[in-house]
């Protein structure tokens, strides 16, 4: 039987302060990312974008300094409800952001359809800001925080009321910017971070295998793929450049093996801001690295 895949488009720039990762599903389509994987095999079924209305037609700052907080929430919950009946389907989801707070909706609907998932969270930051330690008041900087229940219910209460991951059942990789009330929160959490001084250590195989390992007890895998962890001189089109990323041979390999688990079954990539992005650079990065992880092998 093919495997079909189905592509969701979030258009969101509320959960931050730049404008134009709502650009990033758009950006991606044109850099082909339909026709890549029809050429691996797969049925490739486009689900058209979710609704996320613009800022300028939203209450600019919530409760607590949490910008956007109800429209975000409310996007968020068109996400979950796509994302579940998607994965109820059958389907492989593979969502374009959009920035990151929309992670919210996507792991509460692939939770809600297929159970408990293990997450790998690729990415710069932490994401692990709540309304009280945020700098920002940037949704996009919370996500992690709320999926583990952490913050303001609103936000944990997408999908349901309960919070929709342990700490155990996530593993961070390629962090290197925290702020400091987050790298506290996260180094008590119980959360296995590997930042960029354990993958030039470890080398980033060891680091993807070692992350699997950490996972075994979850058979099923999420990936949310924040393009900022790579480095911006390969990667210059996110709303948040972070030096001394990935490089495009580790992201690669990254995913390569990650393909070979055989065990992710739902994809967010988010993050891309065309405005910043020299020629779609960025975008077409993220079209090749979804190629390696459904499978896309050189010989
Ligand atoms: B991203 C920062 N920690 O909370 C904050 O790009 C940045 O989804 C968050 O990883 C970056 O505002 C969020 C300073
Ligand atoms: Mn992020
Ligand atoms: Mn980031
Ligand atoms: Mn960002």
């Amino acid at each position: 039987m093919r495997r079909v895949v189905r592509i969701l488009g979030v258009p969101m720039d509320l959960g931050q302060g730049r404008r134009g990762v709502d650009m990033g599903p758009s950006a991606v389509r044109y850099a082909g990312l339909q026709a890549r994987l029809e050429g691996l095999g797969y049925q490739v079924e486009d689900g058209g974008n979710i609704i996320v209305p613009v800022p300028e037609e939203v209450r600019a700052v919530g409760p607590g300094g949490m910008r956007h907080l109800e429209a975000v929430a409310e996007a968020c919950e068109r996400v979950f409800q796509a994302v579940r009946e998607t994965v109820a389907d059958g389907r492989f989801p593979i969502i374009l952001g959009g920035d990151h707070s929309i992670a919210m909706g996507t792991i509460a609907g692939v939770i809600a359809a297929a159970g408990p998932t293990g997450v790998l969270w690729i990415d710069a930051h932490g994401d692990f800001n709540t309304p009280e330690t945020s700098p920002s008041g940037n949704i996009h900087g919370m996500p992690l925080a709320h999926l583990v229940g952490r913050g303001h219910p609103r936000l944990i209460q997408i999908g349901g009321p309960e919070p929709k991951l342990r700490p155990e059942q996530i593993v961070l990789i390629g962090v290197r910017s925290l702020d400091p009330e987050e790298r506290r929160a996260m180094a008590e959490s119980g959360m296995l971070v590997f930042t960029m001084r354990e993958i030039d250590e470890l080398g980033i195989a060891t680091v993807v295998r070692q992350a699997l390992t950490r996972l075994k007890a979850w058979p099923r895998l999420h990936v949310s793929l924040d393009l900022d962890v790579l480095d911006p001189q390969v990667a210059p089109g996110v709303g948040t450049p972070v030096p001394g990323g990935l490089t495009y041979r580790e992201a690669h390999l990254m995913m390569e093996i990650l393909a070979d688990s055989g065990r992710v079954g739902s994809v967010d990539v988010v993050e891309i801001n065309p405005i910043l992005d020299e020629r779609n650079r960025t975008a077409e990065l993220a079209v090749e690295l979804l190629a390696s992880l459904l499978g896309q092998q050189i010989l």
